[in-house]
């Protein structure tokens, strides 16, 4: 029985080739450094409280969430590797491309609800990651639109995991002073 340690290199080495020469948005580090962060905080926040939680499965999907959306990797392919379930839960964190773009996120959102909270876990600890420094090139109103689509996961979303969703809350907050330095250098 493979611990969870051995799940989580697992799914990062797959990660890792399927990501490889993927940079993070407008940056030149590693896109690899984006699931290492999410890893990380599925990691910790399961410290805190794992109850009703299947470890392993958060881990890897937390790991592989953008491989279908992002890379040419096939859901037979994963479904393969890591089994239906984890390839079940990393589609409802893909977005549906052929839906307008207003409509993906709530759509996705409705699909990771219904999946399980695992995948909620993961879409928490996703954005949490992503309430870093925006990319230099974002306006002060793509920075709020983003604060904003925050919220409305932390909203749907809540009452998942009390840690990370504290975690999260409190990165929203922090996020306003990216807004208002990008309002003020205009
Ligand atoms: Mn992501």
């Amino acid at each position: 029985m493979p611990t969870p340690v051995d799940v989580y290199r697992r799914a990062l080495d797959f990660a890792a080739r399927a990501h490889a020469g993927q940079k993070m948005s407008g940056s030149e580090l590693p896109y690899l450094l984006h699931l290492a962060h999410v890893g990380a905080e599925i990691n910790f926040a399961l410290e805190n409280e794992a109850e009703g939680f299947d470890e392993n499965l958060c881990l890897q999907v937390g790991i592989l969430h953008d491989v279908l959306e992002d890379t040419d990797i096939l859901p037979e392919e994963l479904a393969r590797e890591f089994g239906e379930e984890v390839c079940a839960a990393v589609q409802t964190l893909s977005k549906n491309k052929k839906l307008p773009k207003a409509q993906q996120m709530a759509d996705s959102l409705n699909r990771i609800k219904a999946n399980s909270k695992e995948a909620c876990l993961v879409k928490l600890a996703d954005r949490l990651v992503n309430m870093s420094p925006p990319p230099h090139y974002w306006s002060a109103e793509r920075r709020k639109a983003y604060q904003e689509d925050a919220r409305m996961i932390l909203e749907v979303l809540g009452g998942t995991h009390a840690y990370l969703e504290a975690r999260l809350a409190q990165k929203i907050e922090d996020y306003s002073s990216y807004i208002e330095e990008e309002d003020g250098g205009q």
